[in-house]
């Protein structure tokens, strides 16, 4: 039946039948088989409806995603063995979109799998940026970004007939909506919109990722984040912002006008999350449309008020978004009178400035905005959320304690476990059956076999097979070889200081100079990072030139090559991860306690068979209490040890640097090994950060974590009680499948 729609449509297109196809051809003739088969699904419908606003939707590519959730995938895979193709060739040929830079991107791309999985009405609404985050190539040991294209003239994106206009300050610009199909596992779907102008001009981009960031017709949907360490930079992020938000409030009216929905009830039919604080104009913007509606500005922002729900991704401060009122004026001035009016009538409840929405250095705080004037504030994990009560949103708290609620996150366990790692997932099922899938928490079925042997071996030998698979692709890719019987302790996330990777250097070194002076470990280590630097993080840049030299010091050094080996993924994506993970013994999750909101590549290692390394952080703290501390490698000082320092203003690393052990390693970094292949400028300049600053408190930890690292490698010597540990953790993830995570959204907030 399939075989033969297949060979229907290969006939149809190209004349050709199944084995005489290239891959390309049968990836189109998935492409259209794929869409006709959602097309049949239908998709979700209801009273009530979600739009999940979201800057970045760190989506992945679909074509392995959409079979699976379609209950196709196995019958695919055979019908191409059959005639001698493979289903892994046939997905390298789609472009991975990077349409996000990181967690909360693809923590918005597990919500859309979960929301259509659950049967719920709800759509992202997002921008179709041409190029997405910028692609890094590494060159004379640093990062360079490039353009990602990857739109093609035929993929998941189909052209929709609805189109806007949207007003900025002194001109309009015209929208085109597109669509993405969202499949939910064995359910209909739903849509991702994403909205594009009609003047985009691709070719407006020079050499690496620069552009004229003045010409809005042109280059508003070029890249993501462009780079904003300048004026226009920051501007061009507020033009984005706005098209995405008055896109997506046209959208909801004319969605309520189409189901004839009374504009007044608009509350009851639906129901907008806020997805940090970049789509936070979207308050004013529906405000501004229901007056232009009819509705007096009380009654709108009561509407507006019942309708819009902000969940906060970060405690950072750098990171919370403050707009200066004069950008504003340039870019929306339609929206001025409305922000201003909303600040008024705080500054007349509330007299301390603490909570105004616009500062007395006229800078607009977006998330007061959306505290404020939303119904729901939610942090992403338990130890985030009490942060947040208690002291970065502590007045806001006082004023509204029941807006306040935590949803910790999760993951699809459709991409991470059923996709990624196929061979475990049918293991599980040949153990406990198909209801995991479903049912996440039924992986706690598996404890049963926890004195089991035989499956305490086989899952050694389903994480050694998927070594050599990683193995084989490094090689592949990056001509770099590793040792599939060495420790595979993998750091993949954004860099950045408070994730801390500049501490797993130190650690490296550590181990290197230990090497050398004898000291070899028993089993081998392989140290695997995968990160991109924003452009235009200096000190970001500064860490990932201090791996990549690490790596060609240690990987040719004839007598540590053997133990030690590093290895710096190149432009780490959805794609590359998936390889990873099922890959990986020990889960570095090291940052600074306190500032990781949540982090969810720490429940897909979990997922997938690896102990977390880390600190009792965000989601780690429920990852710890639900494996026991036998289960988890937890090292380094408490959040609240941390804020206090921070209060007291009491950690001054020059005093750990002067610590001889210490002093060792972080000197290693302007040694005269990194200074002959490295970059001076680089080197010392992280050298000094690290000295004399280190806000992020790497001196104060790293003896501790390099004592745990090494009692965890010395653990995994004893592989059977090592992979006890694992199946206690893959037994104990149901708790973090983006299912549950979304089923709480729906009954405290959604309501659906
Ligand atoms: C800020 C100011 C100006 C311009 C941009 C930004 C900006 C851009 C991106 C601020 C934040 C982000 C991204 C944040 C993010 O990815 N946060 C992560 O969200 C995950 C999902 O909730 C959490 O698991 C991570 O802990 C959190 O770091």
């Amino acid at each position: 039946m399939l075989e033969n729609n297949l060979n229907e449509i290969l006939n149809k297109r190209f004349n050709k039948t199944i084995s005489q196809a290239s891959n390309e051809e049968i990836y189109l003739a998935l492409l259209e088989l794929t869409k006709g088969t959602i097309n049949k699904k239908g998709t979700n419908k209801g009273k009530k409806k979600l739009y999940y606003i979201s800057a970045e939707f760190l989506i992945g590519k679909l074509l392995s995603n959409n079979l699976i959730n379609l209950g196709i995938y196995e019958e695919v895979k055979a019908v191409l063995a059959k005639n001698e193709k493979e289903l892994l060739e046939i997905e390298e040929v789609e472009l991975e979109p990077s349409l996000g830079n990181g967690g909360l991107g693809r923590l918005a791309a597990c919500f859309l799998d979960s929301i259509a999985t659950l049967g719920l009405n709800g759509d992202g609404v997002g921008l179709n940026y041409h190029f997405g985050l910028f692609k890094q190539v590494f060159e004379d040991h640093k990062q360079k970004a490039t353009k990602n294209p990857w739109i093609t003239s035929e993929s998941w994106l189909n052209k929709s007939d609805i189109k806007f206009e949207v007003q900025f300050g002194g001109f309009n610009v015209k929208s085109t909506l597109y669509d993405i199909d969202v499949t939910g596992y064995d359910e209909a779907s739903n849509k991702l919109r994403l909205f594009d102008i009609d003047t985009i001009d691709e070719s407006l981009v020079e050499e690496g990722i620069n552009f004229n960031k003045c010409d809005i017709m042109k280059n508003l949907t070029l890249f993501l984040y462009p780079d904003d360490s300048d004026e226009a930079g920051e501007l061009l992020r507020i033009y984005q912002q706005y098209f995405m938000v008055s896109n997506a409030a046209q959208l909801i009216l004319l969605e309520a006008e189409e189901n004839g929905y009374d504009l007044h009830k608009l509350n009851e039919h639906v129901v907008v999350q806020i997805n940090d604080t970049h789509p936070s104009m979207v308050i004013p913007e529906l405000i501004r449309l229901l007056g232009e509606n009819g509705i007096g500005m009380d009654e709108a922002i009561e509407i507006v008020s019942k309708t819009c729900a902000y969940t906060n991704h970060t405690i950072l401060a750098e990171a919370l978004e403050k707009w200066p009122i004069a950008y504003l004026q340039k870019v929306v001035p339609q929206l001025l009178p409305i922000i201003r009016e909303l600040d008024n009538r705080i500054k007349k409840n509330f007299k301390y400035e603490n909570v105004a929405i616009i500062d007395k250095d006229k800078r607009v705080h977006m998330a007061h905005m959306d505290i404020h004037y939303g119904f729901s504030v939610n942090g992403v994990a338990a130890l985030h959320t009490e942060i947040l009560k208690d002291e970065e949103l502590k007045p806001f708290y006082d004023i509204y304690p029941d807006k306040f609620n935590n949803k910790t996150n999760g993951i699809t366990f459709r991409r991470w476990l059923l996709h990624c790692n196929n061979e475990l997932a049918d293991y599980i099922t040949k153990l406990i059956g198909e209801d995991f899938k479903k049912d996440a928490d039924k992986l706690e079925d598996l404890a049963k076999y926890l004195d089991d042997k035989a499956v305490l071996n086989k899952l050694g030998e389903i994480k050694k097979n998927n070594k050599v698979i990683l193995k084989n692709y490094l090689k592949e890719t990056q001509n770099i070889e590793v040792d599939e019987n060495s420790i595979f302790d993998i750091q993949i996330k954004r860099l950045h200081e408070y994730k801390r990777q500049q501490m797993n250097v130190l650690y490296i070194i550590n181990k290197y100079l230990e090497i050398k002076k004898g000291k070899k470990p028993t089993t081998p280590i392989t140290m695997i990072f995968g990160a991109k630097a924003a452009p235009a993080y200096i000190i970001a840049q500064d860490i990932i030139h201090t791996i990549l030299c690490l790596q060609e010091i240690i990987n040719n050094d004839q007598e540590v090559n053997k133990y030690l080996k590093v290895v710096m993924v190149e432009n780490y994506n959805v794609t590359k991860a998936s390889k990873l993970i099922p890959a990986c013994d020990v889960s570095e999750q090291i940052s600074l306690a306190s500032k990781e909101a949540s982090g969810t590549g720490n429940m897909k290692f979990m997922l997938n068979g690896a102990l977390t390394l880390g600190t009792d952080d965000g989601a780690n703290v429920e990852i710890h209490e639900l494996v026991g501390d036998d289960n988890i490698y937890i090292f380094g000082e408490s959040s609240e040890a941390v804020i206090e320092h921070y209060k007291k203003a009491d950690y001054v690393s020059k005093d750990f640097y002067e610590k001889p052990a210490i002093k060792e390693l972080v000197d290693f970094i302007i040694g005269n090994e990194m200074m002959e292949i490295g970059d001076k400028e680089n080197l010392t300049r992280l050298h000094e950060e690290l000295v004399n600053k280190d806000w992020f408190m790497t001196l104060l930890d790293i003896e501790d974590y390099i004592k745990t690292k090494d009692i965890a490698f010395k653990d995994y010597e004893d592989r059977e009680t090592w992979n006890k540990k694992v199946l206690v953790n893959i037994s104990k993830a149901g708790f973090f499948s983006s299912d549950r995570t979304i089923a709480q959204y729906n009954k405290d907030i959604w309501k659906l």
